[in-house]
């Protein structure tokens, strides 16, 4: 039985109740993280039940479920997310409220775990909140890091990160279950053992080991009772080391496996799309799919016995090739421990794993030195060697004579090992993330494995839940919609398509616009009070928030502002609608020119929004520590969301999806899942500029594009890339930003120079930006486009694609809870 949320009275008498029993406090005096912390339990005790009962449900149903393994899940906070899910929202704020207190202020207590760095992590996220809305059965699998995505600090413009340290007082949402521990090893060496059946024994030894615990954390379904677990792993040494022990028995080994065990979960890489080849990125890799394979076979073979009907309830999703260690660790345990030969083995792997890819550029692309590999994981090796060993085989039978064709496609080549190239060899499903993507996967990057295995590649197009990125972010808009069309759009977004009715009525488009201003004004203080920047909800707020990368042109997006900056000055009298440039970004610690694109923007928002001559026709604002929490925020106050990738390089975008959803109109390119936006919106209702992916794809290929002859043909461009280096950005520096503009213009010709084609989309973008600015000016016009945008969302909710990848991929059923 779904157990609901208490009424509005009983909630607060909890409330008030929990404060004193958990702090020895009257409630006037605690502290608003208290409160928080009383909320929390309310909240919990209602989770908990759900969760015991839809445990007994798997326990009686014995359903199929899916691991969905991934080195991130960026969740954001819980309690909100929980609260809505559980339909208490309302009553938990008008409980405070009675109480004299804002439930924001209580929200804003909770840390925003952040165990991940952007869209891929975050996808993992809005995929469990929509498995457990839609009842079906599933674990996510991940790593409890000490320390998530740092916190982003500007100083002097420039980005500090400060470590993020989410877990300094107990997180009140996770149970740590000592019960699932697993032993995962590594290091040592292998001893061959000759059984008298012939057979050989391959034998670990000499290892370092580490315990894996598992802390749970419940992921609630929208109104269904339905709790699905996310399981994050830490490490602990095996055995705590005694110091003060006569017996130590081997020192210099229990020092190393508490080493092992301390560092293993500290921190998450902070790169995306980026791969920087660190050992204890594998050994993380290692540890959590190990972990995470041994707690689902564990609960497996409580209840069957037959271990090679695995297939028929168990399989695991590789969120990109992070996990990819799950073909060989599921390889291994199948062997060595339940005693399979290789071929019952790989039969049964083949069947229980698929793999999602999320980019195409080749730096994110893994490739693990084979010694650092051999050392690390000497057992899992052998395995990858002869996974190797039969794919080249195999290759070979499909097109004998091409050696090449085996060079490029081998797993082990270079001295390297292929994760991708692992994953799609033993994976039965190979899927892209939009329908773009999907093709180029097929006909460029992966084409040689398209045309080993067509039959594995398919499209997964993303999508976004709306529980979070609406309902929580923009109740305002979410009550109006209810208002409207009914509630159905909350689980089958595809109703939102009712809006239709409304996108000519007058009254429905001021309301809708009216409920944008206030979005924009909450952001407005907030902007207020976090980077002490007046700006005005009137003007157009224009938003390009997403991690700093060159393919994502942050760098266009600043550069059309200097432009545009120019045009003002130039012209005074000129007819510019005042606009607002939002911007939310972190860098990678170690990426350079990302960083300085951060300086840039701040040292053009200095200039620009102290300039009284242009009377704040331009501000440009750079939000500091964008993350989920304040990402709900902005999405809902935006008026012009920025989608402006190089076209091929974005694999989808999620963020694009968000903007949509909350009624902002998009520029952008023909690159992920802009091109199915186009699509559903039809072109009135979304600008697009710039070249095509085919276009940009036969430059790459042909090498003739030439960025000095764009800018020789453009006296626009040439203005704003001499100020780049003029000093009218950095009076102090006049050369702080050379490298910016040596990446685009590199005249010494070693490098490669606009490797994604800034300059060359530049009048593009322009011509197509004074298109936004005039529809603006015509209010009805603009907030239809708007509306527009909310009505054809539908197919971007991750609801869609969760079922889709139920259909095609995983066939699971849904449990039921009654
Ligand atoms: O995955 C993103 C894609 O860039 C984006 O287009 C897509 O919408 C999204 C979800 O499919 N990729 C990432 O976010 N990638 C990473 O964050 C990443 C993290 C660690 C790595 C490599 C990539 O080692």
């Amino acid at each position: 039985m779904k157990r609901q949320m208490p009424s509005t009275r009983e909630i607060e008498q909890e409330i008030v109740g929990r404060v004193k029993t958990m702090f020895r406090k009257d409630f006037e005096m605690a502290t608003k993280e208290e409160i928080y912390r009383a909320c929390a339990e309310v909240v919990n005790d209602v989770v908990i039940d759900n969760w015991l009962t839809t445990q007994k449900s798997f326990v009686q149903q014995d359903p199929k479920c899916v691991y969905y393994m991934s080195m991130e899940f960026l969740i954001g906070r819980l309690l909100g997310n929980n609260m809505i899910n559980m339909r208490g929202y309302t009553e938990v704020m008008d409980a405070l409220d009675e109480l004299g207190v804002d439930i924001n202020e209580v929200e804003d207590q909770e840390p925003d775990p952040a165990l991940g760095n952007g869209g891929l992590g975050r996808l993992a996220a809005c995929f469990l909140d929509s498995l457990a809305t839609l009842q079906y059965p599933a674990y996510g699998c991940g790593i409890r890091y000490h320390y998530g995505m740092f916190k982003q600090k500007i100083e002097d413009g420039y980005q500090q990160e400060v470590p993020d340290n989410w877990l300094q007082t107990r997180y009140p949402f996770e149970l740590q279950r000592t019960e699932y521990e697993f032993e995962v090893r590594f290091g040592g060496w292998v001893r061959y053992d000759s059984q008298p059946d012939g057979t050989t024994k391959y034998i670990h030894e000499g290892y370092n080991a580490v315990i894996a615990t598992p802390y749970d954390l419940p992921v609630t379904g929208f109104d269904n009772g339905m709790v699905n677990t996310l399981m994050i792993w830490d490490a602990k040494p095996k055995e705590v080391f005694r110091l003060d022990s006569f017996e130590k028995g081997d020192y210099s080994r229990a020092v190393e496996d508490m080493n092992l065990a301390r560092n293993l979960t500290e921190v998450l890489y902070p790169n995306d799309n980026h791969i920087q080849g660190k050992e204890l990125r594998l050994k993380q890799q290692y540890f959590f799919v190990s972990a995470s394979i041994q707690r689902a076979l564990a609960k497996y073979l409580r209840y069957h016995k037959d271990i090679k009907k695995l297939p028929e309830k168990v399989v695991f999703q590789m969120n990109d090739t992070h996990p990819t260690l799950t073909v060989a660790e599921l390889m291994r345990i199948l062997m060595d421990v339940h005693g399979l030969g290789w071929d019952e083995a790989w039969e049964i792997t083949t069947h229980c794993v698929a793999y999602t890819n999320h980019t195409i550029m080749s730096e994110a692309l893994e490739k693990w030195p084979q010694d650092i590999f051999k050392r690390l994981l000497p057992r899992v090796f052998m395995i990858v060697e002869e996974i190797n060993r039969r794919f080249c085989d195999e290759i070979r039978a499909k097109f004998p004579g091409d050696e090449d064709r085996v060079h490029r496609m081998a797993i082990l080549a270079d001295d390297q090992v292929k994760m991708a190239h692992m994953a799609i060899a033993a994976s039965y499903s190979v899927n892209g993330v939009a329908a773009l993507h999907t093709e180029i996967l097929k006909n460029v990057s992966l084409h040689d494995f398209y045309e080993m295995y067509p039959e594995k590649f398919n499209n997964k197009t993303n999508g976004i839940t709306q529980r979070r990125f609406l309902m929580h972010g923009n109740y305002k808009l979410s009550d109006w919609v209810i208002k409207k069309i009914g509630r159905g759009w909350i689980t089958d977004l595809s109703q939102m398509k009712k809006l239709e009715s409304f996108v000519d009525d007058k009254k429905s488009l001021d309301e809708f616009m009216a409920i944008k201003l206030d979005n924009k004004k909450r952001l407005a203080k907030y902007i207020w009070e976090h980077n002490g920047i007046e700006v005005d909800p009137n003007s157009i707020f224009d938003v390009q928030v997403k991690r700093l990368h060159e393919y994502k042109r942050q760098l266009l997006n600043i550069l059309h502002v200097m432009y545009l900056y120019n045009q003002i000055k130039e012209n005074p009298e000129m007819d510019f609608y005042p606009t607002t440039f939002i911007f939310g970004a972190k860098a990678s610690a170690g990426y350079e020119n990302a960083k300085l694109i951060i300086k840039l923007i701040n040292n053009v928002a200095a200039v620009i929004n102290n300039d009284k001559s242009i009377d704040d026709k331009i501000k440009v604002v750079f939000i500091e520590d964008y993350r989920v929490s304040n990402a709900e925020w902005i999405f809902a106050a935006a008026d012009v969301s920025e989608q402006i990738s190089t076209a091929s390089k974005e694999a989808s975008g999620t963020g694009n999806m968000k903007f949509m959803l909350n009624g902002a109109v998009t520029i952008g390119t023909m690159d992920g899942a802009n091109v199915e936006m186009y699509q559903e919106l039809g072109g009135e209702n979304i600008y697009i500029f710039g070249m095509s992916s085919d276009e940009v794809i036969a430059h790459e290929k042909n090498n003739d594009y030439n960025p000095v002859d764009v800018m020789n043909g453009n006296h626009h461009i040439q203005k704003v890339l001499q100020q780049l280096v003029n000093g009218n950005y950095s009076i102090d520096n006049p050369e702080l930003f050379r490298p910016l503009y040596n990446s685009l213009l590199n005249t010494q010709c070693t490098a490669k120079a606009d490797t994604y084609f800034v300059l060359k989309d530049f009048a593009s973008y322009c011509e197509t930006y004074e298109k936004i600015q005039e529809a603006y000016k015509d209010k009805y016009k603009w907030a239809k486009m708007a509306l527009e945008n909310v009505a054809h969302v539908g197919k971007f909710s991750s609801d869609r694609t969760i079922q889709e990848y139920v259909d095609d991929i995983w066939h699971l059923d849904k449990l039921d809870l009654k």
